[in-house]
């Protein structure tokens, strides 16, 4: 197991796990190491970058080298392609967009990423991707089927998939910025046939709506938007403070 894989599971032997995710595009490498900063004193985990198109490797490895130089955590690609790549990171999730219509993002890209993954050193953590609705613009860049937010099955069979292919992470995502996180009884339905962890994310934005996460299965939570629109804020502070709790202070 890599390194960075074998910290996060270290971390989740004492309860949820963290993960802040900061756009390269919308913050620059002092913006993104101010705002990792703040979030790892406050008990996030690692960071993780990405979540806009346009990424250029340049861009990219500027912000991983300003974050690594800011916090002690680990810096993991969140790629949207392989224009995403730079040696700088630590980890990249190496994943497949399951629920997409276009083979390009269930394994086409992967296969024109992976030589260089390789080269560039990076940890690779596999990790089966799955959309919900409404899935904002994921859904439609990536051409999802969505899960439909009532269809816990559906949920479970891509979940499951994953696990049985050998991916080592799942990630359930309602979108960036979604309106309402992904509804707590998928979670608890998915994680009720899994036995890798599972990442939820997407429409975040308060203590309450990660409680209701927590208390049904998700094991790690992303959040990308509420550090965006309010800084190290209030929604942000509650957050952590619910992952804080499960940990046992
Ligand atoms: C997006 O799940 C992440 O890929 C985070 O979503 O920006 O809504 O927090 P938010």
């Amino acid at each position: 197991m890599g390194r960075v894989r074998a910290y996060l599971q270290e971390r989740l032997s004492h309860g949820p796990v963290h993960l802040t995710l900061i756009d390269p595009e919308k913050s620059d490498p002092s913006e993104a190491a101010r705002t990792a900063r703040s979030a790892v004193e406050l008990g996030s985990d690692a960071v993780m970058l990405g979540g806009s198109t346009g990424i250029t490797p340049g861009r990219m490895g500027a912000v991983a080298r300003g974050v690594k130089a800011a916090v002690p955590v680990p810096v993991i690609i969140f790629p949207e392609g392989p224009e995403s790549l730079a040696g700088e990171a630590d980890a990249i999730y190496f994943m497949s967009l399951l629920n997409s219509r276009d083979p390009d993002w269930v394994i086409r890209t992967q296969a024109r990423a992976a030589l260089a993954v390789r080269q560039l050193g990076l940890e690779p953590i596999s990790l089966g991707y799955i959309v919900v609705a409404p899935g904002m613009r994921v859904g439609e860049v990536g051409q999802v089927d969505p899960v439909r937010r009532d269809d816990p099955a559906t949920a479970q069979g891509y979940a499951l998939a994953a696990e049985l292919l050998g991916m080592s992470l799942v990630y359930l995502e309602a979108g960036s910025g979604a309106p309402e996180p992904v509804p707590p009884e998928l979670v608890r339905a998915v994680r009720s046939v899994l036995t890798v962890p599972l990442i939820v994310g997407g429409g975040i934005r308060t203590g309450i709506d990660a409680r209701r996460l927590l208390d049904a299965g998700a094991q790690l939570l992303v959040t990308g938007t509420v550090t965006e629109e309010e800084g190290i804020g209030p929604g942000f502070q509650e957050i952590l403070k619910e992952v804080r709790t499960d940990r046992g202070g």
